[in-house]
């Protein structure tokens, strides 16, 4: 997967991508990760990108020429399945959404920053649009790092078995069970008894019945989403 991130700040969301499984993914040769900085492609020699908003209001509105531009070129390189812009005013990104772009080949992901961007290119080049979550960011970027780790995870290969994706959280619509590990006895405080049992249809029976508990406590909302679905 070639990933294509285009942002006013590309030193803000390049570490994420330097370390654990996002790095390994692109050393595998899994993911591909491309930074093109907005400046680049500014309307003249003062790095100009954003303009005042029409109507009047606070905040900066990123122009259409520099993503035009920007977006244009990437385009006449190679096909896009997606082209994505990160914003508030979206559906919020979750499993389905990532396992769905988890298969894609190609995406271009736009992080916006002060008011957003000019909606004319929304309108002309988005393809779809996700926020992270209902509260508001300085700008998209760490949205888009994010998206970028819930997504490439999901590549064939990225994880090895022994942190496959299929166990996580959500990926049944279920939050996941507790875990422990050594010592089964900490300064008293037991593991229970059934994990230590060898027994092992009774652990994945306790672990599905603790992930039921703790979604029903937590996030009831996400059972509801597997009543709607059977429907
Ligand atoms: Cl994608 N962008 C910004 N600026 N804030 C957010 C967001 C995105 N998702 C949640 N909050």
């Amino acid at each position: 997967m070639r990933i294509d991130i285009i942002t006013v700040s590309p030193e803000l969301i390049q570490s994420p991508f330097e370390y654990s499984i996002l790095k390994r993914a692109q050393d595998k040769g899994l993911a591909q990760i491309h930074f093109h900085s907005l400046r680049d492609y500014a309307i003249n020699k003062y790095g100009k990108i954003d303009d005042y908003q029409f109507g009047g209001g606070a905040g900066m509105v990123l122009m259409m020429e520099p993503i035009d531009k920007c977006i244009s070129k990437l385009m006449k390189e190679r096909q896009y399945d997606e082209i994505i812009y990160m914003t508030p005013d979206a559906k919020t990104l979750d499993q389905s959404a990532a396992n769905q772009l988890s298969s894609k080949e190609n995406l271009i992901i736009l992080t916006g920053h002060y008011k957003g961007v000019d909606q004319r290119i929304r309108d002309k080049f988005v393809t779809l649009e996700l926020s992270i979550g209902d509260y508001v960011l300085s700008g998209g970027e760490l949205a888009a790092a994010v998206l970028c780790d819930a997504v490439i995870r999901l590549i064939p290969g990225v994880l090895g078995d022994e942190t496959s994706a299929l166990t996580d959280s959500f990926q049944d619509n279920l939050l996941a069970p507790p875990v422990y590990t050594r010592p089964a006895d900490y300064k008293g405080m037991k593991v229970p008894d059934i994990l230590l049992s060898g027994n092992f249809p009774k652990i994945e029976e306790w672990r599905h019945q603790e992930a039921i508990k703790r979604t029903n406590l937590i996030r009831p909302d996400l059972l509801k989403i597997d009543e709607k679905d059977e429907n």
